[in-house]
């Protein structure tokens, strides 16, 4: 049930609702003809015009009121004078229209040099990863004065942790707690790859519709995918009102072309930015996103490299030996050398030889016979062993992650590494398992949870996932194994014969 309604979750056309916040203003101008086909309701406090008489007209004969629209190009902003005092005013394209959007310009003291020159400092500061998450924290609350600034960051699941926190005083700490990935579905995190911020003003303010001429058909098919007005989905509302938050502004960071995790702020009242101090924030974003990419990545990268070398090297190592078992277990690396995994036990031939920390002969003799079951006979692996073999949970505390390399069709030979337990309490943000629900009226309507209340998940019997670099060194020396078994043979045919 869960699984159809985070499916619902992810349907929804969050760019193509027709509405924008009523901060500010927008128009929708044909490329083509330079005609307003849609304007927003607000569109009067910004022009001395109401959207209806704004319709039909081409830009060109709007040029006494925005004087400096010289520049249509994506992405750019100028200052101009309007009826709500100076504001910016900010230019999109899509496909087939020009996005012009209004917004006041707020009181905002720094600059961006300021900005950058402080990152900068910061960044070649910060002793590690989680120090620089904290200073890029600071910086987009000293930036946007929200109550509080979380560096969210998604598991590989699609969960989220809030792994760094600026908050005000008396305030509860998020730190540390889990939301389950459901919360920002699918399509919301693709757009955030793109568009690098976003700003809820006020959770109760009622969006502006974009009105345009009857006989118009541009309907609320524009894509408002950028947008810096664009309302947001109503279920988000509801939750940011579950979760008791007025003004939510939140900030990318991407890596490697995935969205790694957001910088979220809340406040709890209503808190409009200025765009400039959104770009600020973004700079701040961007340049945290550089140094996840370097310094997590890197880390990874180089950890995924050295496994992928000792993979090589343990190939090499096993052809020196006379048997495999003492090839993978004696020489200067072993079954230990090409994974995270704390355990290993080569079954070949019905003798067992084990490496590291793994569970006694007897289990794996059980084991093994229970494998010689298995659907499969390619390399597999589970972060649960006991989920699929009950009688692993007396082996927990060192098997509860299993990756099995078959050495034979029938499994009787295999090489098996383990992953110990991962003593691991999960505090959610609310029941995970009711992260979504739908609501009473009818099947195709959901709502967010209500509840936010902590929920402890402890985890037993689980242990680290198994990386795909993992896999694929597993796979490779599986390879050279049979291989060799193959050359072995040969060499004992060829001398019997
Ligand atoms: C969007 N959900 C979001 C956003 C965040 C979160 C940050 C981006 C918009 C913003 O800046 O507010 C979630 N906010 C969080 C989390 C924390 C936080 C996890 O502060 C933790 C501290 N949400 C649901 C369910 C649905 C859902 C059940 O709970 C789906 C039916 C939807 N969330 C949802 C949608 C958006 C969203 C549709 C996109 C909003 C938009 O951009 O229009």
């Amino acid at each position: 049930m869960q699984k159809i309604q985070t499916h619902l979750c992810d349907r929804e056309l969050i760019q193509f609702q027709g509405k924008i916040q009523p901060h500010g203003a927008a128009l929708v101008i044909d490329k083509n003809s330079l005609e307003v086909k849609q304007a927003s309701s607000t569109i009067n406090q910004f022009l001395p015009l109401t959207s209806g008489q704004i319709l039909g007209k081409s830009i060109q004969g709007l040029q006494q009121y925005i004087p400096f629209i010289i520049s249509f190009e994506h992405g750019s902003y100028q200052q101009i004078k309007s009826l709500a005092g100076d504001c910016y005013l900010i230019s999109h394209q899509t496909a087939d229209h020009i996005l012009l959007e209004f917004e006041p310009v707020l009181n905002y003291a720094y600059s961006s040099e300021m900005i950058m020159a402080d990152m900068l400092d910061s960044m070649s500061t910060s002793a590690s990863v989680i120090q620089a998450l904290e200073a890029a924290a600071q910086k987009v609350k000293m930036i946007s004065g929200f109550h509080r600034v979380m560096v969210y960051m998604f598991h590989e699941d699609g969960h989220g942790e809030v792994v760094a926190e600026v908050a005000d005083k008396g305030l509860d700490p998020y730190l540390g707690l889990h939301y389950p990935a459901s919360d920002i579905p699918k399509q919301a995190r693709e757009l955030y790859k793109k568009n690098l911020v976003r700003l809820i003003a006020d959770v109760n303010a009622t969006d502006s519709l974009l009105e345009k001429n009857e006989a118009d058909d541009t309907g609320a098919s524009i894509d408002l995918s950028d947008s810096v007005l664009r309302s947001v989905s109503p279920t988000h509302i509801q939750y940011l009102k579950n979760m008791g938050v007025a003004a939510s502004f939140s900030i990318s960071i991407v890596s490697q072309g995935e969205l790694w995790g957001l910088i979220a702020c809340h406040h709890y009242t209503a808190r409009h930015i200025d765009y400039r101090q959104r770009l600020h924030a973004k700079m701040v974003g961007q340049m945290l996103s550089s140094i996840v990419r370097y310094q997590v990545e890197e880390e990874k990268q180089q950890l995924h490299h050295y496994w992928r070398e000792n993979t090589a090297g343990l190939v090499r190592q096993m052809r020196q030996f006379e048997s495999i078992a003492e090839g993978v277990s004696t020489g200067s690396l072993d079954l230990l050398s090409i994974n995270g995994a704390k355990g290993a036990a080569l079954i070949y031939d019905g003798q067992i030889t084990l490496v590291g920390q793994t569970p006694g002969k007897e289990f794996l003799m059980e084991l093994s016979e229970f494998l010689q079951t298995a659907p499969t006979n390619q390399v597999f692996q589970t972060n649960h062993l006991s989920s699929i073999y009950p009688a692993a949970g007396s082996a927990a505390l060192t098997a509860s992650g299993m990756l099995c390399a078959p050495l034979s069709t029938d499994l009787k030979d295999c090489i098996l590494w383990f992953k110990p337990e991962l003593e691991q309490e999960i505090k959610w943000a609310g029941n995970p398992e009711k992260a979504v629900v739908l609501n009473p009226d009818g099947e195709t309507r959901i709502e967010p949870r209500s509840s936010f209340a902590i929920f402890i998940q402890s985890l037993k019997g689980r242990s680290e996932k198994w990386a795909t670099a993992e896999l694929s060194n597993a796979y490779k020396l599986r390879e050279e194994i049979l291989l060799l078994i193959q050359e072995k043979t040969n060499q004992l045919k060829r001398l019997n014969d």
